[in-house]
């Protein structure tokens, strides 16, 4: 079945594992326990709220940097495996957790579907270090190398196919590091800048973006790292960054996703329910996923007329 007739199935990962702090790793129950799954039936879709991941207990205390990899991979795996293993009709929905969940998520989705998704990945970050070239040590500023095959083999030794570099774009990127920027261009990942989209508008990038990831219609898939948002409309993510997209351009973007069947998975990260004690972030969290996975409109009426109408 096609994307706005398949049953969602959202997945927590609430691994903290690749982050500097460990507020989101609540992210899943946060989002869970916001009505998640009622909003996204409220649009218009079959939604379940499948399992929730939650890495082993012995692997959450500071870490060396062998162990980090170590264990955000281990996490990983099981996400991939979990992805792979949904039913074939459904959707997979995977809520983090900070975005080293992706280095399994995306390797998941590639397993499921028999070959490499293209991918958008909307974020301030570029998320491509390797252990050799991260200044932070943090396993969430490399997932995108990793799914591209690049780096350790902790992160990068995983089921599932790597990712095309010829078919991933990132979105929204403003603050990097030399060594990622450069192993995205040696690679040939497009890279719209926060920049670009002042310039140009987001809706002239998202076309952009969508035409890179849909070629071939493979399938396509959407990373949403939450910190691509403006800090002042969404500022509940561990590594904030001035002057990001507006929440309702975004979900004016992200509705374009409902009219393509060849959309088959998305993720959405970096939420810190700490950060956000009055639940306006999680209510606009709500939103986007809303506007991604939403239905056109509600079933036409029936135009038999023996079927009573709903006053
Ligand atoms: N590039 C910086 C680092 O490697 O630590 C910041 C990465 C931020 C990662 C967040 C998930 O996007
Ligand atoms: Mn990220
Ligand atoms: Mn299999
Ligand atoms: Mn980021």
């Amino acid at each position: 079945p096609q994307q706005p007739e398949q049953a969602l199935a959202l997945l927590g990962a609430a691994s903290a594992l690749g982050a500097p702090d460990p507020g989101s790793a609540r992210g899943p129950s946060a989002l869970e326990g916001s009505g998640l799954v009622a909003s996204l039936r409220a649009a218009g879709r079959t939604a379940r709220w499948s399992a929730t991941l939650e890495p082993s207990p012995l692997s959450d205390t500071a870490h060396d940097m062998r162990t980090s990899l170590q264990v955000n991979g281990a996490f990983a795996t099981r996400l991939a495996d979990a992805i792979a293993g949904l039913p074939a009709g459904e959707f997979p929905l995977v809520l983090g957790g900070d975005h080293a969940i992706a280095t399994g998520t995306w390797r998941g989705v590639g397993h499921r579907i028999g070959q490499a998704p293209g991918l958008i990945w909307i974020d301030a970050h570029l998320d491509s270090h390797t252990a050799h070239t991260t200044h932070s040590g943090n396993i969430h500023g490399m997932p995108l190398a990793a799914l591209l095959g690049e780096g350790a083999p902790e992160l990068t030794d995983l089921p599932g196919p790597c990712l095309d570099p010829a078919r991933c774009c990132v979105v929204g990127a403003r603050a990097w590091e030399a060594e990622e920027h450069a192993l995205l261009q040696r690679l040939g990942v497009r890279i719209f800048t926060m920049d670009e989209v002042h310039r140009r508008g987001l809706h002239a990038v998202m076309g952009d973006a969508l035409a890179i990831t849909r070629a071939g219609g493979r399938g396509f898939g959407l990373s949403l790292d939450l910190d691509a948002l403006d800090p002042g409309e969404l500022p509940a993510v561990t590594c904030p960054e001035p002057d990001g997209l507006g929440v309702a351009s975004l979900a004016a973007e992200l509705r374009r996703l409902r009219a393509c069947p060849d959309f088959v998975a998305m993720e959405i990260v970096e939420y810190r329910p700490d950060l956000d004690p009055d639940g306006l972030c999680a209510a606009r969290i709500v939103k986007l996923a809303q506007s991604a996975l939403g239905r056109e409109t509600m079933p036409a009426p029936s135009a038999d007329p023996s079927v009573a109408k709903v006053q």
